[in-house]
C-alpha cells in the first residue's frame, strides 16, 4: 500500500494507523499546492479530489477520505483490534466518534481572510468542543475506553494543530494527558518522525 501525505496534515491520522496495524506501506510525499507527488507525479491523476491523506490499494484501488482509510486499515488487520467489530454497537460508536471529530473538529477553519468576528466566533465555538471532548476523557483512557481505535488517531492528529488555531491544551487537563498519552505511544513517535 501507499499512503499520499503532506506533513502534519489529517494523514498523520491513517500513517499513525498503519504503524499500530504493523502493516507493510510506503510513504509518498505530496505537494497539495502544486498538485504535484515528490517523485513529479500529476496527484490529480491518483486522486482528482488533490487531497490528503490518499491511500494506494494493492490491488490498484485508491481509497480516499481519512474515515473511511483509518477502518479499512483497522479491517485489513483485525487481530491489532483498532476498531471494534464490524457490525457492533461498539463500531457505531467508534464512527459516531470519527464523524464528530471530521465535521466539528478537523473541518470548520475560517479562511485566513475571513472577518476577525468571524475567526472569534468559531475559537470560542471550537472551545466549547474541546471542553465536551475533555469532559469525555475525563473518567476514560481512550475515546472508547481502555483500548486505543483509530478514532484516537485521529483526534490525535488534530491536537496537534491546537497552538496553530491559538488554543492551548492546559486548559483541560484531561485532554492534555490524553495528548501526551498518545504521543508517548511508539508508533505516534514513528509516524511523528518520519514526517519530519
Ligand atoms: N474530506 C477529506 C479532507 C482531507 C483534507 O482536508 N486534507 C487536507 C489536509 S488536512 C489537504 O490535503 N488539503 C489540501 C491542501 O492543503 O492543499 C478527508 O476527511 O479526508
Amino acid at each position: 500500500m501507499k499512503l499520499y501525505f503532506k506533513p502534519g496534515a489529517c494523514s498523520l491520522s491513517p500513517h499513525i494507523v498503519l504503524r499500530e496495524a504493523g502493516l507493510p506501506f510506503e510513504l509518498v510525499k505530496v505537494d497539495t499546492k502544486a498538485g504535484l507527488t515528490a517523485g513529479g507525479e500529476d496527484f490529480k491523476r491518483i486522486n482528482p479530489k488533490g487531497y490528503v491523506p490518499t491511500l494506494q490499494i494493492d490491488e490498484g484501488q485508491v481509497l480516499t477520505e481519512g474515515v473511511a482509510i483509518v477502518q479499512y486499515l483497522a479491517d485489513r488487520k483485525p487481530e491489532a483490534q483498532l476498531a471494534p467489530r464490524s457490525g457492533s454497537l461498539e463500531r457505531y460508536r467508534l464512527i459516531e466518534w470519527l464523524n464528530y471529530i471530521a465535521t466539528e473538529l478537523h473541518k470548520g477553519t475560517p479562511p485566513p481572510n475571513a472577518p476577525q468576528e468571524v475567526k472569534d466566533t468559531v475559537r470560542e465555538q471550537r472551545l466549547v468542543k474541546y471542553g465536551w471532548v475533555a469532559e469525555q476523557l475525563a473518567s476514560r483512557q481512550f475515546l472508547l475506553g481502555e483500548r486505543f481505535t483509530v478514532a484516537d488517531a485521529y483526534l490525535f492528529t488534530v491536537l496537534t494543530w491546537s497552538k496553530t488555531r491559538g488554543i492551548e491544551l492546559a486548559k483541560w487537563p484531561a485532554l492534555k494527558a490524553y495528548f501526551d498519552r498518545i504521543a508517548a505511544r511508539p508508533a505516534v513517535k514513528e509516524a511523528l518522525a518520519a514526517e519530519g
